[in-house]
């Protein structure tokens, strides 16, 4: 029984992709791991080990959206998971609802939500403890016009993700 490693993203295109890595060069040098560039992601939906077998009705629920920008405007420590994250001052409705839209569904596939509520967010950097005081950082106006489903794997270079639809 072969398992993939899910979850639904926002994924950047590289305009978007260029920006954030700009935007995260002016923080360094940072005290944590930062996220490899080509893993930079907002995460709508995490359901973790799938059976390869539900594979194809999971990317039957990825696909275009009407497009809407999410300007990332703010950086956050979260001390918990000990990530820097880039967050949005604003709230993001249409966000909300492609996630609650997409978790619907997935209710019905038998996926369970977490209860947390959905903060659009950019993982920048793990195992961040403290980040120096005064950093500056430069807003990334990011439109999302799709949800990607994307699987995690591991190689010998690390964690990667990769977008299958
Ligand atoms: P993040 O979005 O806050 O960075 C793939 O593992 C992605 O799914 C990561 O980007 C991760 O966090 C997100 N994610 C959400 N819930 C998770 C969980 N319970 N375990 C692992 N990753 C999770």
């Amino acid at each position: 029984m072969s398992e993939h490693r899910l979850f639904f993203a926002f994924w950047p295109d590289e305009a978007t992709r260029a920006a954030l890595e700009a935007a995260r060069a002016g923080l360094f040098p940072l005290s944590g791991r930062p996220v490899e560039p080509a893993n930079l992601h907002v995460t709508v939906a995490f359901l973790g080990g799938v059976e390869a077998s539900r594979l194809e009705r999971l990317a039957a629920l990825a696909g275009p959206v009407a497009p809407f920008t999410i300007a990332f405007d703010r950086l956050e420590l979260w001390r918990k998971p000990k990530v820097l994250t880039a967050t949005s001052s604003q709230p993001a409705p249409r966000a909300a609802a492609i996630v609650d839209g997409l978790w619907q569904r997935l209710d019905r596939l038998g996926f369970a939500r977490d209860p947390r509520p959905f903060v659009p967010h950019v993982t920048l950097a793990r195992d961040v403890r403290s980040v120096r005081p005064g950093l500056r950082w430069t807003t990334v106006a990011w439109t999302v016009d799709r949800v990607c489903l994307v699987e995690s794997t591991v190689a010998e270079a690390g964690v990667r993700y990769l977008p299958l639809a």
